[in-house]
């Protein structure tokens, strides 16, 4: 069956190939090169149906093959949604401007976009959830090979409970809905009845928790509603699923981050300090690694080791002696911790090398925080003996993504990978940062 509007467009598929790529797809940073072309790809076989034979399953079946190429790449969900949008919007602008008066071409136009959400919706929702379930037991298996675990062991039950609903959506039961009352889940009891506050003594970081946590059981009574008000054989409201699905994974993986962080704090208050400076000390550093490399895979994020070492500090030894170079060596770890949170970490390395670790952050984040310590350090006097000493640091930087590439037994070739930046700092004339 030909399509009624394929003629109003087929002159005009490039066109229509290049608006959408240039509004609607190249703007996602997310997509290089050869994705987009990938795309293109995709796009110019769904306009050729269009404007050619038009089956609907045919077109349908393409978009499958499109939503689970997205997902593969981890497109979210409202990208692709977007995307459809806009080439809907596109191809109605072209087919009432050849043609004012044709409102069946765009009830047939409609219809047809109408059938494309709701077919891409399910395949997400049915893969989505699939995901969720295999990471979560990656998280799971994350935080139980944890050495020292303390109170990100509350977070277990919310990723068990997020499993849960999602095979609750998948099978389509609300009688196995997991617990709805926020002060009766397990995490809830935890955090209200006292115990979570022995640990948390910051108050906005309680709120902000408590907060967390509400809008989490929020968004899973509105999966309950949505679940209840219909009926699986004519279920339409997938897309409201996968995002409050989505929504509720992204507040459950804050909560965890929360947690981490505070697990981070207690690092910094129990472990072993290095007697000079009061940075921490290096024997911790492949305990203290191990530790930040599971908690950023069970929490989906990211961490940053920064190696640091002081620049021609043999000279500051030479000119002013050892205990101004020690001396020194206390301002930088001050004038670190004064720019870090208290859950990132610094560790003393070696002599005049320290590691810092600022957890949870990327590295488009990370800059800010070590230039200002690159930039303050180097416009800090030391008072000694009636002389004012002067000193600079070079930074090498290296992000962590546990998620993209597992390998935490690899300390080492981290930091060889930092010390090479490092290098390169010192190369390009020290008082530099330089991130891979
Ligand atoms: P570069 O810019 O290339 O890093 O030059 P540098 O002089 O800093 O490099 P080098 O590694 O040769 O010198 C490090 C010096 O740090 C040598 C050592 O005497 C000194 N050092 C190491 N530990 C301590 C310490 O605890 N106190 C003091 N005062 N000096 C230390
Ligand atoms: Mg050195
Ligand atoms: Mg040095």
């Amino acid at each position: 069956m030909l399509c009624s509007f394929s003629d109003s467009i087929k002159n005009i598929q490039d066109e229509i190939l290049d608006e959408l790529l240039d509004k609607h797809v190249i703007c996602i940073e997310k997509y290089d090169e050869v994705k987009i072309q990938r795309i293109r790809a995709f796009y110019q076989e769904i306009l050729h149906i269009f404007c050619s034979t038009h089956d609907l399953q045919e077109l349908l079946s393409i978009y499958e093959e499109f939503a689970k190429y997205k997902m593969s790449i981890s497109i979210p969900y409202t990208i692709l949604s977007n995307e459809i949008f806009g080439l809907k919007n596109i191809l109605l602008s072209k087919i009432t401007a050849n043609d004012h008066n044709n409102n069946a071409n765009v009830v047939e136009l409609l219809h047809i976009f109408r059938e494309i959400n709701n077919s891409i919706a399910y395949i997400y929702l049915t893969e989505y959830i699939l995901q969720l379930i295999s990471v979560n037991n990656i998280r799971l298996s994350s935080i139980s090979d944890l050495i020292e675990i303390s109170i990100i062991e509350h977070y277990e039950s919310h990723i068990i409970w997020l499993t849960e609903l999602a095979l609750c959506i998948k099978n389509f039961q609300k009688e196995k809905f997991p617990q709805q009352d926020e002060c009766k889940c397990d995490f809830g009891i935890w955090l209200n009845n006292g115990e979570a506050k022995r640990f948390i003594q910051n108050n906005s970081k309680f709120k902000t928790l408590n907060n967390l946590h509400k809008s989490l059981h929020l968004f899973a009574q509105k999966i309950y509603l949505l679940l209840s008000n219909s009926n699986e054989q004519d279920y339409k409201e997938y897309h409201a699923l996968i995002s409050y699905l989505e929504k509720c994974e992204l507040i459950s993986l804050s909560i965890g981050t929360e947690l981490a962080l505070i697990d981070n704090s207690m690092v910094n208050k129990v472990k072993n300090k290095d007697a000079l400076t009061e940075a921490l000390n290096r024997n911790g550093l492949s305990s203290i690694f191990a530790t930040q490399y599971e908690l950023s895979r069970a929490t989906d994020n990211s961490f940053v080791i920064a190696m640091c070492d002081l620049d021609f500090f043999k000279n500051i030894n030479d000119t002013y002696g050892h205990i101004a170079g020690d001396k020194m060596l206390q301002l930088f770890v001050q004038i670190v911790k004064k720019h870090i949170r208290s859950s990132d970490l610094i560790i003393r390395y070696g002599g005049e090398e320290f590691v810092i670790i600022l957890s949870a952050t990327k590295k488009e984040q990370c800059i800010n925080v070590l230039e200002k310590i690159r930039e303050d350090f180097s416009q800090s006097i030391l008072e000694f003996d009636g002389q004012e000493i002067r000193s600079t640091v070079s930074i090498g930087v290296i992000e962590i993504n546990p998620n993209k590439e597992y390998k935490n037994e690899l300390l080492n070739e981290y930091l060889n990978i930092a010390d090479q930046m490092l290098y390169l700092a010192k190369r390009n004339g020290r008082n530099k940062i330089e991130i891979l």
